[in-house]
């Protein structure tokens, strides 16, 4: 559906023009904009079935109009807006999102104060310069402060691991409300996908009211920026959004299918009920006037006669036809996801041997509680300094507490292992033999990241010749919203691991999530063996393998595809050592 991504270029174009002086075309512009956001068919499919004459049927849109639709749906892009974006002197789409500030407030800050941007604006009302403008107050200045702070969080999206613990209390909170009925998160968020727009959450309730004041009138809530009778937008604390809908409890499934998204998969979904000669939308799914199905999320996917896609799987990348292959006794069908209670240890944690805050046997506890059957110790080991990188005698010297501590703790296993720094020409920062001592050894890029493509692969390749190399830990280096990947050659690492039966790490820390979901499914086609470690630096740290887990199922990984599924024999068995 393109018409919300049309309405917002017309609204934009709108502004555009307004701050060129034009007169009469901004209004006819805005006019369009506010029908298509409202518009219940789909444009594309009312130009598919009409073309141009259809889409002048429209209220608004006449002949100049529907030419740009078209060009829009051809092309993805109308020149015009192009143009006219370029043509303007001033940052309009920072400048509008500011609350309060139009296109004709814009221009005058642009003649008065040459305003062009975001850091102008903010110079400027610190400075105390707009309040003196005519039409503007002390206040107005200080809001454009305020909105200016909230334009700059809101940009931003939010790392999954810091919004699911705010979203889960939340849910939690309106769980007990005696109002609510069903409450459930949907979205990116129940999609689990690693950074996080703005939250959605659905409920039923017979008093929807009630349940939108209690939603607004959260302590955490600093804005509202919508409250209707079923349906209210806000802004919390930490700067994100939260879109909270209460849904007829007939509708609820549907709605959760429409909202969960993402909107592709839906689009898609959509279109194979068309098909059936359906009609499937966030309300059910309709023969004719009668709705047929629409309670509960599943009963949607078997009224078009697929099987149920998991959410972390709808992204639109292939999920809906191997569903249809499946539901048509195709052997190449969706793929059982690995499920979030099947791991036995962490493959990745640190101590106060190196850079973790706790000791061996605390780390250890910590992953009994949890109900692992082992834990692999893997400090950091080599050039680290900054880490406390453990050099060969005080490696072995952790072997030997270790051992001890096996002996005082029962329960669960501690298995040796490092994680060594992987140096620039590719060999490992501890000698053989010593290495030859651990269980498991994981090796890691920690240093030159900024290497060309070919040399990072034969530096990676080179590392994986090293028999005593077993995992490579966060493999491409990436840090979410800091750091990119670093390059290297994905066929060839891919498959000299498989070769040398290296494994290759999900990273579950939130800020690394590497490898990344289009990435584990490479790696799962070409038959890589994969661990998820969470590089847990404190017993806090060790419940962010669920993140982990979530990375693997977007990635689309079975049990058979992550070693740390299996015991300990068998995943020591699969390393030879
Ligand atoms: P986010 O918030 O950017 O992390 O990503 P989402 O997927 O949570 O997106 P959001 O919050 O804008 O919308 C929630 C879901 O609602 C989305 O995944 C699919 C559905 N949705 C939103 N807009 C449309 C639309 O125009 N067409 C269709 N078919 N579905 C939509
Ligand atoms: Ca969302
Ligand atoms: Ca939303």
């Amino acid at each position: 559906m393109k018409n919300l991504e049309l309405s917002q270029i017309f609204y934009q174009m709108a502004d555009l023009l307004e701050m060129k002086g034009v007169s009469f075309e901004p209004r006819a512009f805005e006019k369009v904009a506010r029908v298509l956001e409202s518009l219940e068919k789909d444009v594309e499919q009312v130009y598919q079935s009409g073309g141009l004459a259809a889409l002048e049927e429209i209220p608004g849109v006449g002949k100049g109009i529907a030419k740009r639709i078209e060009e829009f749906l051809k092309t993805g892009r109308i020149k015009d807006y192009q143009r006219l974006k370029k043509e303007c002197p001033v940052d309009l789409e920072s400048l509008t999102a500011v609350e309060g500030l139009g296109s004709q407030k814009i221009k005058f800050l642009y003649k008065k104060l040459k305003i062009k941007n975001l850091v102008d604006l903010e110079k400027a009302a610190k400075a105390g310069k707009i309040r003196r403008l005519k039409g503007f107050g002390q206040k107005s200045e200080k809001n454009i402060l305020q909105g200016i702070a909230f334009v700059r969080t809101s940009k931003g999206r939010f790392l999954l691991g810091l919004i699911l613990p705010i979203v889960r209390k939340m849910v939690s909170q309106l769980r007990d409300l005696p109002e609510t009925d069903k409450v459930e998160v949907a979205g990116s968020v129940r999609r689990m996908k690693e950074t996080v727009g703005d939250i959605d959450i659905l409920v039923t309730s017979a008093k929807p009211a009630k349940v939108i004041d209690f939603f607004v009138q959260m302590p955490e809530v600093v804005k509202i920026w919508a409250k209707g009778p079923t349906r209210s937008s806000v802004r919390f604390k930490g700067g994100f959004d939260c879109d909270l809908r209460v849904i007829k409890k007939e509708s609820f499934g549907a709605a959760l299918q429409y909202f969960t998204g993402n909107k592709d998969h839906n689009i898609l979904t959509r279109r194979l009920a068309i098909k059936k000669g359906l009609k499937l939308n966030e309300y059910g799914i309709f023969k004719g006037q009668k709705r047929i199905a629409g309670q509960n999320e599943k009963e949607i996917y078997q009224t078009i006669d697929l099987p149920y896609i998991e959410p972390e799987l709808r992204t639109n990348s292939g999920e809906l036809e191997a569903a249809l292959r499946q539901a048509q006794g195709e052997s190449d069908r969706l793929p059982k996801i690995v499920g979030y209670n099947e791991i036995k240890g962490e493959t990745h944690c640190h101590t106060d041997w190196s850079d973790g805050s706790e000791t061996i046997t605390q780390m250890a506890k910590a992953a009994k509680r949890i109900g692992y059957q082992y834990v692999i110790i893997t400090d950091h080991a080599g050039f680290l300094k900054i880490a406390h990188g453990l050099d060969e005698k005080r490696l072995l010297k952790q072997m030997a507490e270790i051992d001890k501590v096996n002996q005082r703790i029962s329960g669960i296993k501690i298995l040796k292992g490092c994680e060594v720094d992987i140096k620039d020409d590719g060999s490992l920062a501890i000698k053989d033999e010593v290495l030859a001592k651990l269980d498991v050894v994981l090796g890691a890029v920690h240093s030159s990241f900024k290497m060309n493509k070919t040399d990072m692969t034969k530096r990676l390749l080179q590392a994986i010749k090293n028999p005593h190399l077993d995992v490579i830990a966060h493999p491409t280096g990436r840090l979410l919203q800091k750091r990119k990947a670093y390059q290297f050659d994905f066929n060839k690492v891919f498959e000299a691991a498989r070769e040398a039966k290296t494994a290759l790490e999900i990273n579950a820390h939130l800020d690394r999530l590497d490898l990344k979901d289009t990435d584990i499914r490479q790696a799962v086609q070409a038959e890589v063996k994969l661990t998820i470690g969470t590089d847990a630096h404190s017993p806090q740290h060790l419940p962010m393998m669920e993140l982990g887990i979530a990375q693997a199922r977007r990635g689309w990984a079975t049990k058979k595809d992550i070693l740390n599924i299996c015991s300990f024999k068998e995943f020591l068995d699969y390393f030879e050592r």
